[in-house]
């Protein structure tokens, strides 16, 4: 495969040049992963920026209708719509998330849509530096949002925000108090908190439910990333299209503010460092899975388990022949 052209096809906004060049990307292959990296950098010059928004809650909170509702009133402003997904238990659960595109059928006829579901059979590590690539990809083949989603299992927030620009967090309307429910961890990631089914019968729980995290939003730490009154809790319905464009405004005027104020750049370039760190431990890692350490840690937990060597001279021994290569 030629990268070159890969890269300029990409760039020039072809679709089939941009899902060959995503499943490069997810290939495990060593000599399909020297190729992404050569892909990578000739996209990265691209100098095309998008908005990357990630966006988490459970299952059944409505991120799939969400997405097809706010992706579609997106394109309807002419802007072009990337959807992709870190779902880490998608190859046990046999579905991807984004498996549902009934959910989205609108959005995934359109022509300034594109919708990639999760890299299956993957660890998180895995599934999330490829679709930190892919990201990436959509940028620079033009997309204008990138929307990110995961479901609340536990390290998939982190990673997702770790590549996003704006982090939403969907909830639903809830009885009493489920707020324990969400982790505090999670809530600080949170730049909107936006609780959906606000409407019918659900409304008043919806607003409740707002209110509640609203006041919870305020105990929270101040971050320096944010002006006033953010981070912020809203009801939207995506059913019934409501709440979305004030949404919008809401993601919008935070970019803005944080643009000016430097804060976008430097979470970027924060983002790029986290990065680059992780790709060293996955690249160690994954050293320890192939031949020949493979063997030599089989074999020596076989004589830790029996005490014919300690723990620690074993290891030892394991990643002094890691240095030698
Ligand atoms: N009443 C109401 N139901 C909704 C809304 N959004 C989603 N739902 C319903 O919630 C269920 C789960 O929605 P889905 O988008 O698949 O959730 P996901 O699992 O988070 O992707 C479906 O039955 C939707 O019709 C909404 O705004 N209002
Ligand atoms: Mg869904």
């Amino acid at each position: 495969m030629d990268m070159k052209q890969l890269a300029e096809d990409v760039i020039a906004g072809n679709r089939r040049a941009l899902a060959r060049a995503i499943t490069l990307v997810e290939s495990g292959r060593d000599d399909h992963r020297a190729q992404a990296i050569e892909l990578m950098d000739m996209i990265g010059k691209s100098g095309r920026q998008a908005l990357r928004i990630g966006l988490s809650g459970t299952p059944g909170v409505g991120k799939s209708t969400f997405i097809e509702s706010f992706g579609m009133m997106l394109i309807k402003e002419g802007l072009k719509v990337a959807v992709l997904a870190v779902d880490p238990s998608s190859s046990r659960s046999g579905g991807s998330i984004l498996g549902d595109k009934t959910r989205m059928e609108l959005l995934s006829r359109e022509k300034n849509a594109f919708i990639r579901p999760s890299p299956a059979k993957s660890e998180l590590g895995g599934v999330a530096r490829r679709t930190r690539e892919a990201v990436g990809l959509c940028e620079a083949a033009g997309y204008d949002l990138i929307l990110i989603e995961t479901v609340g299992v536990g390290q998939s927030e982190t990673v997702v925000s770790e590549m996003s620009d704006l982090f939403l967090l969907l909830l639903a309307p809830a009885g009493g108090d489920e707020l324990q429910g969400v982790k505090r961890g999670i809530m600080e990631m949170a730049d909107l908190i936006l609780v959906n089914k606000a409407d019918g019968d659900l409304k008043s729980a919806a607003q409740r439910t707002c209110a509640d995290y609203a006041g919870a939003l305020r105990l929270i730490r101040k971050r320096p990333q944010d002006p006033k009154d953010f981070p912020k809790a809203m009801t939207v319905s995506a059913i019934e299209d409501r709440g979305l464009r004030e949404a919008w405004e809401e993601m919008n005027t935070l970019t803005d503010w944080r643009r000016v104020h430097g804060f976008f750049d430097k979470r970027r370039s924060e983002q790029a460092e986290y990065w680059f760190g992780q790709d060293i431990r996955h690249g160690l890692l994954s050293q320890l899975e192939k031949e020949p350490l493979k063997s030599m840690i089989a074999e020596l937990a076989h004589q830790v388990a029996q005490g014919e060597i300690t723990p620690g001279h074993a290891a030892a021994d394991v990643l002094k022949a890691l240095q030698q290569g």
